[in-house]
């Protein structure tokens, strides 16, 4: 990864976030979810409407404290190193296709299955949370993701009680240029059991409001938002449980500057760049870098006793 060049279309807006459309969207999502106790006959075709990205909201989660990104900056500007290692990849990232798709779920688990995209939505309820995302070149967006708990997907791959990681393998596809480079692919990520049992660890499918774009990791992704982006996997094939931690993407490439435990702070730099503070996407405005991405509260226990480890990077 490199260090933030500004793009000529990044150009600083005073306010990003066009909040009264924001509010009109939410009302609009609720609007939606009281349609939903309508008689189940009026749902049994619903997947579709799963697929299109929108959910009720998470009232847990409808406000991050900080302005939604706007989608046109969140959905141009993106780290997707399978096609290619600027930001801007997302007119190449069309070429990704959305369907068929499908999740082999492997390792340590009472059955391993492959289960389709589609399947997988009309098993699990969505809903939309917004979330902070910090990545660890310093740039940082708010935006509403439309998914599940990762938890949920982790019960419905029922592993066994010994394993201790799961791991996450995204797509290779012939549509992705940057196949050809070096890196060692498939882009792997992980995390433990522990973490996947948080309520924060989230499967994004969707985002503002409709179907995850490619370049976003579409159809399925990881968010991790006290977790540094590259732990955010997109465009998810596999799931497997194991028990050894596994050797994950930017590991591999570079232990010294990106480790597997990644959680946000402001207080260790990278060997490069300070992570004291971080650039929103949008507006270009320079704000301070929280401890585990200002979620502290909700994920700080998961390493409290993980006091040797080089927790933060
Ligand atoms: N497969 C894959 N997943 C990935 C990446 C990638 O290059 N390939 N980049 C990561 C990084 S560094 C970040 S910051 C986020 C960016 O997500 P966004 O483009 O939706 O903002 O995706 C993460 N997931
Ligand atoms: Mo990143």
């Amino acid at each position: 990864m490199q260090v933030i060049r500004r793009r000529g279309w990044e150009i600083p807006e005073h306010r990003v976030t066009p909040e009264p459309i924001v509010l009109n969207r939410r009302a609009w999502l609720a609007a939606a979810g009281a349609l939903a106790i309508l008689p189940a006959i009026a749902r049994a075709d619903q997947p579709a409407a799963a697929a299109a990205g929108s959910a009720p909201v998470n009232p847990a989660f409808s406000n991050a404290g900080r302005a939604v990104t706007d989608a046109k900056y969140a959905t141009t500007y993106n780290n997707y190193y399978e096609f290619g290692t600027d930001k801007s990849i997302w007119r190449e990232a069309q070429a990704l296709p959305q369907r068929p798709w499908t999740i082999r779920i492997d390792g340590m688990v009472g059955k391993p299955r492959t289960i389709g995209i589609d399947d997988l939505l009309a098993q699990i309820p969505q809903e939309e949370r917004i979330y902070r995302h910090r990545c660890v070149e310093a740039w940082a967006m708010t935006v509403p993701w439309t998914g599940f708990p990762l938890s949920k997907l982790v019960k419905l791959a029922d592993p066994l009680a010994s394993a201790r990681y799961v791991v996450f393998e995204t797509a290779q596809d012939k549509s992705m240029p940057g196949l050809s480079d070096f890196y060692p692919w498939p882009y792997t990520e992980g995390v433990t059991i522990d973490e996947a049992a948080n309520e924060l660890a989230f499967i994004s499918t969707g985002l503002y409001g409709k179907p995850l774009p490619p370049q976003n990791g579409g159809p399925i992704r990881l968010t991790l938002p006290w977790k540094y982006g590259f732990k955010s996997a997109k465009s998810i094939v596999r799931i497997s449980f194991t028990d050894k931690r596994p050797a994950t993407f930017w590991e591999a490439l570079q232990a010294s500057e990106y480790g597997f435990w990644a959680n946000v702070n402001p207080a260790v730099p990278h060997p490069r760049w300070s992570q004291a503070t971080e650039r929103l996407l949008g507006t270009n405005e320079r704000i301070p870098t929280q401890l585990f991405n200002g979620y502290a509260d909700q994920v700080a226990a998961l390493y409290a006793g993980l006091k040797n480890e080089k927790l933060f990077m």
